[in-house]
């Protein structure tokens, strides 16, 4: 018994020390994981902490890709499908993960600029009209990186 509510208060504290930005809409953790394959789209993921209302992310765009777009890949009958999304919903408070096997963004062509700095610079728009620019880490197939999309 006194083990368990130990436990709780320490998880309780870490939730705290992890919420730095407080409550204002911020992104990050952003990773790209470039596709082994010349031609086929890489795969982007990032948290989203959203902010004091409810938004949602409606659009991310870049100056060094051919095209981004957003994705959800479910399963059904144990098939994977990836299905595109017009919005991420992002509510007051709560934090959103794009990662493997869910919610992700599709990249096909990052430039070689981006490649050779490891860093790809993304807008995130938001239904408010907040525009959010982050850097995302670009990781080559290989690295240590979540391992599909
Ligand atoms: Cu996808």
């Amino acid at each position: 018994m006194h083990r368990i509510s130990l436990m709780l208060a320490a998880s309780a504290s870490l939730l705290v020390a992890s919420c730095g930005q407080g409550d204002v809409l911020h992104a990050d953790e952003a990773v790209v994981n470039l596709s082994p394959v010349e031609g086929n789209p890489s795969a982007g993921y990032m948290k989203l902490h959203g902010g004091r209302v409810d938004v949602a992310l409606v659009g991310v765009t870049s100056d060094d890709v051919l095209r981004m777009e957003m994705h959800e890949t479910t399963e059904k009958d144990g098939m994977a499908s990836m299905n595109m999304l017009k919005d991420i919903p992002v509510p007051a408070g709560e934090t959103v993960t794009l990662e493997p096997g869910g919610k992700h963004l599709m990249i096909w062509g990052v430039g070689a600029g981006s490649k050779q700095r490891g860093l790809l610079k993304m807008t995130l728009i938001f239904s408010n009209d907040d525009r959010i620019e982050i850097d995302a880490v670009l990781k080559n197939p290989g690295e240590a990186a979540p391992a599909k999309d």
